[in-house]
């Protein structure tokens, strides 16, 4: 393929002139469009169409400058300002722009969220209704975009750094169709207030650190919303401020460039160069993009003259990029003043066709339901019944509405039936079966469901050899490991401490040496970029496992985690995946910060993973071959006390699966069901064997899984069995315990089953204190289960 470089057509090289004035004109009429786009949009929402909308309007030129260099298999993770690019990439239309911008829920209108996002927040497909990986070399690749500011910088690690690992680890060389060679590079685009965050601070340092190829844009408008630069960033530059990590001869580090937002002809020549060597080097660089004007303000919310001055708001319109190109256009004689209004024209024309295109097409559904619910209420009033009065008044209410929505629908629908009472069964029908509908369209996908589904994955039987050994609980895992990583190619791990010395506990001691250390490696102290690496890794097809090294940890990785993961396969209605392992342990060691058992955090922010509490390794063993076979991302919780516990080695370590959401029964019992996980089970343990002395009999349940819990309600049959039920866990008062206990008392109706009230067990509401004593009397104990199970009898 024979490369034009803007070089050559920037300075009249071998390309005829008019190729090269067709290139331009083309990105002209492109930085056009999205400035209708923007000017549109904010029309839409200030009449009522949509509810909110953020714009890339002043970003323009510069972004199609950028999207030149933007290859096939290369990824964006960027933030709400990327509408340019993404028209310009052709990963998004105009009119699905404003599909989205009405919260159009039908994926064929708006592909990128099904509604479900607001504006400019976009995502290409990365896998298929079948659960299988896309080829993602030859397309352009989007990643699914996020409201909280930074919140692209974690992932962006993770979708550089798998360049460098295709291009350097044989076994990855085979999966073609995610990446040539390496080639790709990671665009990632932020606002110069973002940078503030410790998040791109994290990320460049990870970069220049790792040297994996990426290209940062910091579009610098000088703004955050209200607060400007001095009150953001060092010396009020964000290209003085990282000097220091400037990239010198024989140093890693990233490269710097500064160019200004309005100098078309000037970004071109920088990201040109720039970005084939990031390339070629896999040296990332970050390009300062200064004087940035935001001509419409922040967003809908407000307006910027409450903040700017009547100067800055004048130089604005002077420096604003579009303006900009256009004069440059007609000093070198690019085309004349008719033409360029006739692109303009244009480019108005096709913005609002494909604005009125998008409405016909988001109205269309939502008429008919409307027309639908009149004629159901038409049938009711013309019959002359008791309430036909109040039923008239609902339907004008409903007619009344200039934009009618699926909710006045559903109000209105509800009212009626309320009004019509025993005469209201079709409209109680029909409001039952669009909530029924509704809830599927935007409630679907928090989980895959494709046949890539762990939930689809069957458990099966341990099996061992006559001469299977006893061995500790991290040599299972050791084993385990060094098994999978022969077995699955795309597999890859890495945390603090996990590749030279085989993580603090050793399961994978002597692994890097044998697998590569592109496939089991070390990486510095960043909790958060280390789940991001997961979540890009497992975006680009492959399969990380990627440590916490503590659960007490897991609070400085949770963002990426709660933000990005948790919500990817929901938000783009499953479009994307990052079936992302994340490897941690906890509940059991000492002090504060090494024995905190954070459940009830993960319960409520991990919605979208699965969370595993094995009791020992060879229950995680049989998790993580579950979590490995399926699409969705997953937490493993170890228990670092089980490390060197003593398991029989089972013979079937690649083929031992422990389904999600199913409970086993570790002890039988009649009198009482005990339901816990994790270490807190051996605590149970040692309390059911005290009271077996005086004829108490303890069901004890292990869960296994928090999340899903209890899929089949097992443990209502327990109790069903028992009439008495206590839930036990190291997390706090009104953590994992209250959710268990909710779980089976309102979702299994198991308060019919009680003879007794139920009970939790929990630590203690403070941290867990240091040393053995301070444990004992922050953590539940033999005892206290002892005690409270025979006071339960005794009821
Ligand atoms: C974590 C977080 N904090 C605050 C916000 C609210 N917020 C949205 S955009 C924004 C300013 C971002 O400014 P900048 O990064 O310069 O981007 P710009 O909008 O100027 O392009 C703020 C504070 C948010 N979305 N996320
Ligand atoms: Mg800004």
């Amino acid at each position: 393929m024979e490369v034009t470089t803007t070089n050559e057509l920037l300075h009249g090289g071998k390309l005829s002139f008019d190729h090269f004035r067709n290139e331009v004109l083309k990105d002209y009429r492109l930085a056009c469009e999205s400035r209708e786009a923007s000017l549109l949009g904010r029309k839409e929402v200030l009449t009522g169409k949509a509810k909110f909308g953020i714009f890339g309007d002043g970003k323009e030129v510069a972004q199609v400058a950028a999207a030149k260099f933007f290859r096939p298999g290369d990824f964006l993770s960027g933030y709400y300002r990327d509408q340019t690019f993404a028209f310009a990439t052709e990963v998004a239309s105009v009119e699905e722009f404003f599909s989205q911008l009405y919260a159009d829920p039908d994926p064929a209108n708006d592909p990128h969220s099904a509604g479900r996002q607001m504006n400019s927040h976009f995502a290409s497909p990365f896998v298929g209704e079948d659960g299988e990986w896309l080829d993602l070399v030859n397309r352009k690749n989007i990643t699914s975009g996020m409201a909280p500011t930074a919140a692209q910088m974690p992932r962006t690690v993770g979708l550089a750094l798998a360049s460098k690992l295709f291009r350097h680890e044989n076994v990855f060389r085979k999966f073609t169709h995610l990446s040539n060679n390496g080639n790709e590079i990671c665009f990632c685009t932020i606002g110069d207030a973002s940078t503030s965050e410790g998040h791109f601070w994290e990320t460049v340092n990870a970069a220049g650190v790792m040297q994996i190829p990426v290209a940062f844009f910091v579009w610098d408008d000088g703004y955050g919303i209200s607060v400007p630069k001095k009150y953001q960033t060092t010396k009020g530059s964000i290209s003085e401020a990282l000097k220091g990590m400037q990239k010198k001869d024989g140093t890693n580090g990233i490269e710097i460039y500064k160019i200004k937002a309005w100098d078309y002809a000037g970004m071109c020549e920088v990201f040109e160069a720039a970005i084939q060597r990031i390339r070629d080097t896999h040296t990332p660089a970050l390009f300062h993009v200064e004087e940035v004007t935001q001509p419409q303000g922040h967003s809908t919310s407000g307006s910027h003259e409450r903040y700017k001055t009547p100067e800055r708001l004048a130089w604005e319109r002077e420096w604003d990029g579009n303006k900009k190109m256009r004069e440059w256009l007609l000093e070198n004689d690019l085309a004349n003043d008719d033409e360029l209004s006739d692109i303009e024209v244009a480019a108005k024309d096709l913005v609002r066709t494909s604005k009125q295109r998008a409405w016909e097409k988001y109205s269309i559904a939502v008429d008919a339901q409307v027309a639908k619910t009149v004629s159901l209420f038409d049938e009711l009033i013309e019959s002359g019944g008791d309430n036909h009065g109040e039923i008239a008044k609902v339907k004008t209410t409903l007619l009344n509405h200039r934009e009618p929505t699926r909710k006045d629908v559903m109000v209105a629908l509800h009212a009626a039936a309320e009004a019509a009472q025993h005469q209201g069964s079709a409209l109680r029908s029909y409001y039952e079966e669009l909530r029924a509908e509704g809830l599927k369209t935007y409630g679907s996908h928090l989980y895959d469901e494709s046949p890539h589904s762990p939930l689809r994955i069957q458990g099966t039987d341990l099996q061992f050899n006559p001469d299977s050994p006893m061995v500790n609980g991290y040599e299972v895992l050791n084993r385990y490991f060094d098994q999978l990583f022969s077995a699955n190619d795309k597999v890859v791990a890495f945390g603090e401490d996990v590749g030279q010395i085989g993580d603090v506990n050793q399961g994978f001691a002597g692994l890097q040496s044998k697998h590569g250390e592109f496939r089991i490696f070390d990486c510095g102290i960043r909790e958060l970029t280390i789940m991001g690496q997961g979540i890009g890794l497992a975006m680009r097809g492959l399969r990380p496992i990627a440590e916490i090294q503590y659960i007490d940890y897991l609070v400085y990785g949770l963002q990426p985690l709660t933000d990005d993961a948790a919500t990817l396969h929901w938000r783009s209605k499953g479009r994307q995946s990052a079936p992302l392992v994340v490897r941690t342990r906890g509940h059991r060691l000492e002090g504060i910060w090494h024995s905190g058992s954070p459940m009830g955090m993960m319960l409520t922010t991990l919605r979208g993973l699965h969370i595993c509490v094995p009791r020992n390794m060879v229950q995680a063993v049989g998790l993580y071959n579950t979590l490995l076979a399926g699409n969705d991302p997953g937490v493993m919780v170890e228990c670092l006390n089980g490390y060197r516990l003593k398991e029989k080695l089972p013979a079937n370590l690649l083929d031992y699966y422990v389904p999600l959401g199913v409970p086993e029964v570790v002890r039988e019992g009649n009198d009482v069901t005990v339901v816990s996980y994790g270490a807190s089970l051996r605590i149970v343990q040692d309390a059911a064997a005290v009271l077996q002395k005086t004829g108490i009999s303890c069901e004890v349940i292990d869960v296994q899984t928090l999340l899903p819990f209890d899929i089949h309600h097992k443990i209502l049959e327990s109790l069903k069995k028992t009439n008495r039920i206590v839930f036990v866990d190291e997390d706090v008062p009104g953590g994992a315990t209250a959710f268990m206990y909710n779980k089976v008392m309102e979702e299994q109706n198991g308060y019919r089953w009680l003879d007794t009230s139920p009970r939790t067990i929990s630590a203690k509401a403070h941290r867990p204190s240091y040393g053995s004593d301070g444990d004992y009397f922050s953590k539940p104990n033999t005892e206290e289960v002892v005690d409270v199970i025979r006071a339960m009898m005794q009821e």
